[in-house]
């Protein structure tokens, strides 16, 4: 059995994540997660919150909190929706914690002793008014790109453009609206990223492997984008990793913190320290390849907009300090999920929310719909009508229906536990075979992280099953061969058990159901079907589980689709 080390995108803090964030990074990383634990291999999945930088502190004043208090609330928060979706983290850490501090400040070190790290003075945007450089988010203006009024320093929301505070025209401090500003000098720290190219470059066309869609990113930026210019890793803002070198400050760098895109990816890290600090794990053995991490797998979940920071930025980090660190070896990268013809606006509140959801239908739901449509190999939609039709369709007539059926007709006809009698015919025969085929493709894009292929054959699976009771019919048969009849029931009370197992990594708390309605706990993956659909016996005890899942109605449909329209309140 090997060992995997799973990382997904670790969410910003200011706010809680819509459904098209969670299916580009946390809920897909879960499904290969608990994929690889039901086969029994040893799995440490990590992710955090991303708490640092002006996206933080701006939503804290906002709120009208400290800041650190406002990132522990909001972390709590984030962290029991993670729970709500049964997203089944090792650890769910925080970038603010002080082992993230400690690692943060030990690779700046090692990357200024490898003469990787110059200080750069450059003029930035200060407010007189406010006594402080405006970084960032901390400024708005006039977009000069497209005219929108409201820009950021970093980026306008309306055309997109990535921006430079000193571009914006008729800028203005977001602090207190001050219109009173200067350029001045600042020191700041920039990363040599460029005298890596050759090691970068190496090392992704090694990735043969990788998906196109994170492979064409990382060779754009890597040849001709402006990608790897050196980058400023420092910056005037007080909440964030303090900019010092061996616990003093790094000569002209007082007051200064770490660009938040600096230490994000190094909380990887540093979250498998936290879960070690809290467990007494040993977390080297997943990090350091000369203490044992040369055996790991390790592969990274995010949306494509991370994919730079992930295949140059960090990896320039971790290759620039020459130590031993373990570099990813498989970048699954995913395009965006649109909202019923749009997209997602965390401003205007556009589109379901992840605690919005959780309040509508349970996870596995949200979970079926967008592992099934997860944008793969292009940008997808959400629209209310696809999710009504596929949640009716996959989970209540086909999966829920066989199991409510198969499990009731047993009850009246046999009572509640595995009948005994008669013998397995061609078509059973037939549908192990089938099934047998099915599961090794199932396995095989779950493997690849091929995750439409894999939700496409595990529907196929079940659909499978409901077309064999359909063809057998027991419930006519059980009139005149009742002992044929025990047979079919026999072999379908044993597919729920098999369905359980296999659908988990999709849908974990029906899983869980069906497994107790079948009163067991043996989780073990099908070797083969044919052993796999005898492992619950003549005699064992069941009962009929509630319904797994209801339908979702037409008034329910239109109501929620004007519900999200537009505006969170
Ligand atoms: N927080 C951006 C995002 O959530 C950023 C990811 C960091 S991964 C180290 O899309
Ligand atoms: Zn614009």
């Amino acid at each position: 059995m090997a060992r995997h080390l799973i990382t997904s995108a670790i969410p910003y803090i200011n706010g809680i994540k819509h459904l098209g964030n969670l299916v580009g990074s946390q809920l897909p990383a879960d499904l290969y997660a608990r994929y690889l634990r039901a086969r029994g291999h040893e799995v440490m999945f990590i992710c955090a919150t991303d708490e640092h930088g002006t996206p933080a502190e701006l939503a804290a004043a906002k709120a009208g909190k400290p800041v650190a208090d406002y990132c522990a609330e909001m972390h709590a928060i984030q962290a029991e929706i993670a729970r709500g979706f049964h997203l089944s983290f090792d650890h769910f850490g925080r970038s603010s914690s002080p082992q993230n501090r400690v690692l943060t400040q030990a690779f700046a070190k090692r990357l200024a002793e490898a003469g990787l790290i110059r200080e750069v003075t450059e003029k930035q945007m200060y407010s007189v008014v406010d006594g402080r450089f405006l970084p960032d988010r901390y400024i708005e203006g006039t977009c000069p790109n497209c005219g929108f009024d409201s820009a950021r320093g970093d980026q306008c929301d309306n055309c997109t453009k990535q921006l430079d505070p000193v571009d914006l025209i008729n800028p203005r401090s977001v602090i207190s609206g001050s219109t009173e500003l200067e350029l001045r000098d600042t020191k700041h720290l920039f990363l040599r990223q460029s005298e890596l190219r050759g090691k970068l470059a190496d090392w992704i066309d090694s990735k043969a492997d990788w998906p196109i869609l994170t492979t064409s990113i990382a060779k754009k930026w890597l040849n001709d984008g402006d990608g790897l210019q050196d980058r400023g890793i420092t910056r005037d803002l007080q909440w964030g990793v303090p900019a010092q070198f061996d616990g003093a400050p790094w000569q002209g760098m007082d007051g200064k913190v770490f660009y938040v895109w600096f230490d994000a990816p190094i909380e990887y890290i540093a979250a498998t320290q936290e879960w070690a600090d809290a467990t007494g794990g040993d977390w080297e053995r997943w990090w350091r390849t000369d203490k044992g991490a040369e055996d790991v797998t390790y592969t990274q979940f995010m949306g494509k907009d991370n994919v730079p920071f992930h295949t140059l930025s960090f990896p320039a980090t971790i290759l620039g300090s020459a130590e031993p660190w373990k570099l990813v070896d498989y970048i699954k990268s995913f395009n965006y999920l649109n909202y019923d013809g749009g997209q997602f606006s965390t401003s205007r509140g556009r589109g379901v929310f992840m605690d919005q959801a959780l309040g509508l239908l349970p996870a596995d739901y949200w979970r079926w719909w967008l592992l099934s449509h997860a944008p793969e190999s292009a940008d997808s939609e959400f629209t209310w009508e696809n999710f009504q039709q596929s949640a009716n369709k996959d989970l209540a007539d086909v999966l829920g229906n066989l199991v409510s059926r198969v499990t009731k007709f047993c009850r009246s006809k046999f009572g509640e536990a595995i009948p005994e009698g008669g013998h397995f015919g061609e078509r059973e025969t037939a549908l192990i075979a089938d099934l047998e085929s099915r599961l090794r493709s199932y396995e095989a894009h779950m493997e690849a992280m091929d995750v439409r292929k894999a939700a496409i054959e595990l529907r196929g699976i079940w659909v499978a099953g409901n077309e064999y009771l359909q063809a057998a019919a027991p419930w006519t048969v059980v009139k005149t061969d009742p002992e044929a009849a025990a047979a079919m029931i026999r072999l379908a009370l044993n597919l729920i058990r098999v369905y359980a197992v296999i659908s988990a990594p999709f849908i974990p708390a029906a899983s869980a159901s069906m497994m107790a309605g079948m009163k067991t706990d043996d989780w073990s993956w099908p070797a083969s079907m044919a052993e796999a659909l005898a492992v619950l016996p003549v005699g064992h005890v069941f009962e009929v589980p509630e319904v797994l899942f209801r339908k979702i109605t037409d008034e329910e449909r239109v109501e929620w689709q004007a519900r999200f329209a537009g505006i969170r309140t």
